[in-house]
């Protein structure tokens, strides 16, 4: 099935690439992952296309392609092998790759992919979890231990932001590995001098960016499957985005979205960040240009 977002044609040459990765093996409490990338196409349509701030139209600057929507393996090792594919196939083409999740799992193959492209690579997780664990309910990959297994098998270093949900093992193994962490209570006290570490941490290297809905205030981002009080503004998400864009971002993913079976608000949300983080990357563009 094909669903494109913004309800557009598929744009000839364009840069931005949206797969729609329907993984739900883990989830913990609330489930529904599977459908959210279903659910925030069919809500892009009534997106407004421009965008206020840039006043830039990223799908006629940069140019959209969406994946046709696919049923994965239900066997995990292979799910996350057709994924890893997927985004390498995405990264062959077209500049910037958004993964739109599904459960945060998916991580871990997307960045399999953008590692060979990108050996260098740095990650930005915004989430309210570590997703550090070792093992979880007695496996080691899921949507608890995903930001571990990237750490560890792929050596990428990770700046974490909005944490407010952890065990303390977790955070000691974090913090022995020198890990940056910073929880969502400083951020709030903090932020700019937060998103100055960000900016050091990320240097000019190439950056990926993990965006657990959840990360998010649940006012904001209510349909998720863990809500956790205390989360990222909409106008701290925003400043985040610029600046990743402003550097070398070179793709992300949006996960844990579960949609509500009523109220579309973090479905419409999703599309929305899609927008601004093209808009961001546009007007970078078209600023490197005037140089
Ligand atoms: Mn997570």
């Amino acid at each position: 099935m094909k669903i494109n977002f913004l309800g557009l044609p598929d744009h000839p040459q364009a840069q931005v690439a949206l797969l729609p990765i329907s993984l739900e093996v883990s989830t913990s409490w609330i489930k529904g992952t599977k459908f959210a990338p279903l659910e925030i196409l069919k809500v892009s349509p009534n997106l407004e296309f421009l965008d206020e701030e840039t006043y830039l139209s990223p799908h006629e600057e940069l140019g959209f392609y969406t994946y046709p929507l696919e049923e994965l393996p239900l066997d995990l090792e292979r799910a996350l092998e057709r994924i890893e594919e997927l985004t390498k196939e995405a990264l062959e083409k077209f500049t910037f790759p958004i993964l739109i999740g599904g459960e945060h799992t998916l991580t871990l193959p997307a960045l399999r992919a953008f590692k060979r492209k990108y050996p260098s690579l740095r990650v930005v997780h915004i989430d309210a979890h570590l997703d550090f664990r070792e093992t979880y309910l007695g496996t080691k990959i899921n949507h608890a231990t995903v930001m571990r297994r990237v750490f560890e098998e792929l050596k990428i270093p990770i700046f974490s932001l909005g944490i407010r949900a952890l065990s303390a093992e977790e955070y000691q193994e974090m913090k022995s590995q020198n890990i940056n962490v910073v929880f969502s209570y400083r951020l709030k006290r903090e932020f700019p001098l937060v998103l100055e570490e960000m900016v050091s941490f990320i240097e000019d290297y190439p950056v990926y960016l993990t965006l657990d809905l959840d990360g998010l205030d649940p006012s904001l981002a209510p349909g998720v499957g863990t809500p956790e009080p205390g989360g990222l503004s909409w106008e701290e998400l925003l400043k985040i985005l610029q600046k990743l864009a402003q550097r070398n971002l070179i793709g992300m993913d949006i996960v844990e979205t579960s949609p509500h079976p009523y109220y579309p608000f973090t479905e419409f949300l999703v599309g929305k960040i899609i927008l601004k983080v093209t808009a961001y990357l546009a007007k970078k563009r078209k600023n490197d240009l005037k140089v």
